[in-house]
């Protein structure tokens, strides 16, 4: 049988509501991580990976930084055969601007039209981990399902913020139920403590996909693929499950072979920015047979500059990025992100600084996240006192991460 064509959607409209203030300006997919990375170069990154080469990315929700990034990174560099910007759905008028992924996956049938694939597969791209979709595509193709979802194990206690899936005790690569963000999921039979969810990732028959999103372009539904269009096609009995566990990805370690991280709220994304650091790294950006593109900044070198007993200009354990001067600084369990400048006698703990930030002499950032272009003044400090940051108006998140928003500027007196 002749290949099928394959065309990739990406789901990049998403709010981001519970990363604020990482997102008040930028959609969930722009959100910086790792220092140079934006977080949907891991989904775009596993689709190119896996040779498919004609993608479509569905943006919505304050789309400005994110169709700048793709079109520096991903379209210049012509990576990938049809990048295609849809007009965005905020261009719609009325109460109806914001609906869900699977509106915008029906506003944009034309495209689907146009390329005519066999096989739609359509991501999330919110998350970190490495994927080969053309392992899913087999299996999808290998089981006859109409729709075949991914799945892992997570934790129960997550269960309400994902899509649950029971799989077929008689056949568990067919998907029996399918519940969406449930409040009293059940544990698995073999570990009580977790349960299946879909990661998002999903493979269609095209004829299928466009009659799913046609038809409940008519309902009154949320047009949510993951609430209204999953549920649907395993109703039908139509809906196979690729375990994740199954996906091998070339250069994978035994740490992060089963790595995937959903960075929904400012722990999950702190916790995940400092799984790339370690020594071993939980998940490792060093794997150059499944390397995460990025776009390309022009930037100098990272620079370490005085180091002397009294005043050292150090980093360890951490990740600094091109364009980064640490001068006189010491660095600890943190990711720099490009830009960043690091004055004399100041002191950076496990923390995560966005691009640009410039922390002054003798300043202490903390168990912080420091949005881009943020400035902390000389002898200030952040993440040291959860009261003074949470008086200060600051986000502290429950497990004691400050969060600064964009371009604020924080003095010693700044309370
Ligand atoms: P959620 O992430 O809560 O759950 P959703 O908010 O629809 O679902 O986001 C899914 C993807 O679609 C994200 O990449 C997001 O950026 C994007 N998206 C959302 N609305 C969009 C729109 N209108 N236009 C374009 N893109 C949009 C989903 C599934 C669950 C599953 C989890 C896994 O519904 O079943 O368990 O993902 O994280």
């Amino acid at each position: 049988m002749a290949a099928p064509r394959v065309l990739a959607v990406v789901l990049a409209g998403g709010e981001g509501k519970r990363l604020m203030p990482l997102t008040a300006e930028r959609a969930k997919p722009a959100v910086p991580f790792g220092g140079i990375y934006r977080l949907i170069d891991f989904a775009l990154s596993n689709i190119v990976n896996s040779h498919y080469l004609h993608v479509v990315v569905l943006t919505q929700y304050k789309s400005h930084s994110l169709d700048r990034h793709i079109a520096k990174t991903w379209d210049m560099s012509r990576m990938l055969g049809n990048y295609v910007a849809p007009v965005p759905a905020q261009q719609r008028m009325g109460k109806n601007w914001y609906l869900g992924s699977a509106d915008a996956i029906y506003q944009s049938l034309n495209l689907l039209a146009d390329e005519r694939p066999d096989i739609v597969v359509v991501v999330g791209a919110d998350h970190v981990y490495r994927m080969d979709f053309s392992q899913m595509v087999k299996a999808h193709i290998d089981s006859g399902a109409r729709l075949t979802v991914a799945g892992i194990r997570q934790p129960i206690s997550l269960a309400d913020q994902f899509g649950v899936i029971e799989a077929d005790p008689d056949d568990p690569r067919r998907i029996k139920a399918f519940r969406e963000k449930p409040t009293d999921a059940v544990g698995l039979a073999d570990s009580p403590d977790e349960v299946l969810v879909s990661m998002g990732n999903y493979v269609f028959d095209a004829d299928a996909l466009v009659e799913a999103v046609r038809s409940d372009a008519l309902e009154d539904s949320r047009h949510d693929m993951g609430g209204d269009i999953v549920p649907a096609f395993v109703e039908r009995g139509e809906a196979a499950l690729y375990d994740f566990i199954e996906n091998d990805v070339p250069g994978s370690n035994d740490r992060d072979r089963d790595y995937w991280r959903d960075v929904g709220s400012i722990d999950a994304y702190y916790e995940a920015n400092r799984d790339l650091i370690s020594v071993v790294p939980v998940f490792n950006l060093y794997n150059d047979e499944w390397p995460v593109f990025t776009g390309y900044t022009g930037l100098p070198p990272a620079k370490f500059v005085h180091a002397s007993p009294e005043r050292i200009g150090l980093a360890v354990d951490s990740i600094i990025s091109p364009g980064v001067v640490v001068s006189g600084s010491e660095v600890h369990g943190s990711v720099i992100s490009p830009g960043g400048r690091l004055n004399s006698w100041s002191r950076v703990t496990d923390s995560v600084l966005l691009d640009d930030v410039i922390v002054q002499r003798r300043a202490q950032v903390n168990r912080a996240i420091l949005d881009k272009n943020v400035v902390v003044e000389e002898g200030a400090s952040i993440g040291l006192n959860r009261e003074l940051d949470l008086a200060r108006g600051f986000t502290v998140t429950p497990s004691g991460i400050t969060v600064v928003p964009k371009g604020m500027r924080i003095g010693v007196d700044s309370v």
